[in-house]
């Protein structure tokens, strides 16, 4: 059996090659596994669980007919689906984590999380979630209409678009000694985070201690998955143009 671990889809009602295949990998791949966790950035955006669109109501099912079927699915909330709430998870029977989770994956624990509080040099990104993240502003926002909160984080985006033009390719990467940082105070040797787009296996060594930290891969090209069992962790595609997809 195998843990199926998935991030960066960025889904949204224009991304339909994408969206196909995610829906098989739920149907045909998901459907057969122990869990799956999904680290963030599920959506494009999620501007809230009020979202009553086609395109959300059809990503409900999925999850939806994933957990009926018996299989547990977990999910850490991204930068562009930090909105996604309680309501959304009892409609789906997906558990919501914390932004850090430490995980027993086949008698070895790992700490899941998105990966972009790892980005440390990444200041203006960190204050902007900050700001994003507090529970008064959410609270305040989940309570405007639906067609006003599209255009203000269609503002947003475009503010946060131009500014992300600015920053070089090493702030937007994680900093190793947070990684560090983060994996002693969780005591694991494991890490497992999206985010960056740079899917890799990285094995390095902390005070004589080896440790690995895998980074999943963005679905822009093809699907990206991590596939773990008792012996292996994997990171796989799956091609959009042939019948995996
Ligand atoms: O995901 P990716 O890789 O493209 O970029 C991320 C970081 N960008 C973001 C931007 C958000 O997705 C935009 C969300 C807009 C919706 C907000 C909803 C508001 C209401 C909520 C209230 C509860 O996450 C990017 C990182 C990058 O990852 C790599 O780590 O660099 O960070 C940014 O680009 C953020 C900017 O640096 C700072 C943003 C300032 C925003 C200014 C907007 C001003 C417009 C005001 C108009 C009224
Ligand atoms: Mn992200």
């Amino acid at each position: 059996m195998t843990t199926l671990f998935i991030a960066d889809l960025h889904l949204s009602p224009n991304t339909s090659e994408i969206n196909r295949c995610f829906i098989n990998f739920m149907r045909e791949e998901a459907i057969n596994a122990d869990a799956l966790y999904v680290l963030g950035d599920l959506f494009d955006f999620w501007v809230g669980d009020d979202d009553k669109s086609d395109f959300a109501n059809m990503i409900r099912a999925e999850f939806k007919h994933l957990t009926d079927s018996g299989v547990p699915c977990y999910f850490t909330k991204g930068n562009r689906d930090f909105l996604v709430g309680k309501r959304f998870a009892k409609q789906t029977g997906i558990k919501l984590l914390d932004d850090e989770t430490v995980i027993d994956l086949y008698g070895r624990k790992a700490v899941l999380l998105h990966g972009d509080t790892l980005c440390t040099l990444d200041t203006k990104y960190l204050e902007f979630r900050a700001k994003v993240n507090q529970p008064w502003l959410q609270w305040l926002f989940n309570r405007i209409p639906m067609f006003i909160k599209r255009k203000i984080v269609r503002k947003i985006q475009m503010g946060a678009r131009s500014d992300k033009k600015n920053k070089s390719l090493d702030i937007m990467d994680v900093t190793p000694s947070e990684v560090t940082k983060v994996m002693q105070q969780h005591q694991v040797d494991l890490m497992i985070h999206g985010h960056t787009h740079r899917p890799n296996v990285h094995h390095f060594d902390s005070n004589g201690q080896n440790m690995t930290r895998i980074v999943l891969g963005d679905w822009y090209e093809h699907g990206s998955i991590l596939s773990c069992n008792t012996e292996k962790q994997e990171l796989e595609t799956r091609s959009f143009d042939t019948e995996q997809c």
